[in-house]
């Protein structure tokens, strides 16, 4: 690990008891580990804004029924090759399939490609999270 540097900050009171009730609401351990995840989050967006290489989950749910979809998923994966690390797909019930698709791309790129499979008829719903090792990123 890196070495520790204590650090103060001055807060405002009224923000301080705010801070203090959100980190006891979300269960941290400390205001320390609290600064230091927001100030990790700083640094992931800025990564993404910025267009970096980043990785990426698209969770979808969609209707293996709908005529041609299930194809039409995997021609998207493999046009994209090379930047989609890994797949999970589960059969949620007689109809449903839920599937996470890890992907590694710059965000533009990984956003376009979640764009094209979202808006795919039968796909019902969807999420991409964009993210990256942040500061802690020793490449
Ligand atoms: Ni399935």
């Amino acid at each position: 690990m890196s070495s520790l540097i204590r650090t103060g900050i001055a807060l405002d009171r009224e923000l301080l008891e705010k801070f203090d009730r959100l980190i006891e609401r979300k269960g941290y351990g400390s205001r320390s580990e609290a600064i230091r995840d927001l100030v990790r989050n700083h640094f992931v967006e800025e990564d993404v804004a910025s267009d970096k290489v980043i990785v990426a989950s698209l969770t979808l749910v969609y209707d293996h029924h709908q005529p041609r979809l299930s194809e039409q998923l995997i021609d998207a994966q493999h046009d994209y090759k090379g930047r989609v690390l890994a797949t999970t797909h589960v059969h949620l019930d007689r109809r449903n399939c839920l599937e996470v698709i890890i992907l590694k791309g710059r965000g533009t790129e990984v956003k376009r490609f979640a764009d094209r499979l979202l808006s795919l008829r039968g796909v019902k719903h969807g999420r991409l999270v964009l993210t990256s090792p942040g500061p802690d990123s020793k490449s």
